[in-house]
């Protein structure tokens, strides 16, 4: 899928609309027909996430645990969005996340998705796929995704800080409300066995314990070597320095607007919310989140 030429003119920043309950560019719309139809396997892994939460650290965490050890070579040679591809992607120049997904030639096939519970395509629930959901808490999620829109001509133009906070409290960011999406994984967790639900929060306090935790919804026992490896490639260093999951060869990116792998902290909210912003934000938070049983820790 990768197109690292470096000087390519893009077309101008998408616009935001509503789709289907949800804020959306063309982009992720364009080959909706397709994705809907998407044919899940039963053993394809769905990677879910509200943008911005740690997708390509756990994305790259599965695809080290069933790959790492027996496919060693895609480490150093294919980028983690060609592993795991995202699935409703349509963009210029690059492969339809679908066909990405419907090419894979591994078993299993990892699956990354932003969609929100409502729309992720029915095959996966029809086939009990596994699925993994991660999210982060909300002001270092809006945070993150802020300087990534920053760096991406692809995304909808950021406009300032505050702004972009509003519209964020407003579900008016790419793929809607992060509270909806939060709690609607959660609510699906209830009836719906085959989902595991994890926090960033609690992947930079103890990331071997939640990979053990991961592991054993998998059914996966890792060696002692393969935990080595995980151990070393995991590392928020060493991720950022990785050409194969630091998306520096997506010209669509620009590193030097902001890294990808920016900062990979909890709690640097506190370096861009005002007070006011901050108690703007709390007083909203606690409306719009006052039937949700998910506690998310913005400090560790
Ligand atoms: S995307 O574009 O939605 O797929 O982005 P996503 O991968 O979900 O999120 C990117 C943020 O995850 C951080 N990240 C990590 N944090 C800690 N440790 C590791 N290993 C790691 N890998 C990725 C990344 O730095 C982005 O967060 P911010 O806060 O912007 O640094």
């Amino acid at each position: 899928m990768s197109d690292n030429s470096t000087k390519l003119e893009f077309p101008p920043r998408p616009e935001l609309f509503d789709f289907k309950g949800i804020s959306l560019t063309h982009y992720f719309t364009d080959n909706w027909e397709n994705i809907q139809n998407f044919q899940a396997r039963p053993d394809d892994i769905l990677i879910s996430t509200f943008p911005k939460s740690g997708t390509t650290w756990v994305s790259y965490i599965l695809d080290l645990l069933y790959f790492g050890q027996s496919l060693p070579e895609r480490l150093t040679s294919i980028p983690i969005y060609d592993r795991v591809p995202f699935l409703e992607l349509a963009f210029p120049k690059l492969d339809l996340g679908v066909d990405l997904a419907d090419n894979l030639p591994t078993s299993p096939r990892l699956i990354k998705s932003h969609l929100p519970v409502h729309l992720v395509p029915k095959s996966f629930w029809d086939q009990n796929c596994k699925i993994v959901y991660l999210a982060r808490n909300a002001k270092d999620n809006v945070v993150s995704f802020f300087h990534f829109d920053r760096m991406n001509v692809g995304q909808p133009d950021p406009g300032d800080w505050n702004s972009y906070l509003k519209r964020f409290m407003e579900g008016k960011v790419l793929y809607g409300s992060w509270y909806d999406h939060v709690n609607g994984f959660w609510k699906k967790k209830q009836t719906y066995s085959n989902l595991h639900y994890m926090f960033y929060e609690d992947m930079i306090q103890d990331t071997e314990l939640e990979i053990d935790k991961l592991c054993s919804f998998l059914g996966l026992s890792p060696s002692d070597e393969e935990k080595k490896l995980l151990r070393h490639e995991l590392k928020f260093d060493n991720m950022k320095k990785n050409d194969m999951v630091n998306y520096s060869l997506l010209p669509v990116m620009d590193g030097k607007v902001s890294p990808f792998m920016r900062k990979g902290k909890v709690g640097d909210w506190k370096n861009h919310f005002t007070v006011a912003q901050n108690e703007e934000f709390d007083e909203d938070y606690k409306k719009k989140m006052k039937d949700s049983p998910l506690h998310f820790r913005t400090t560790i």
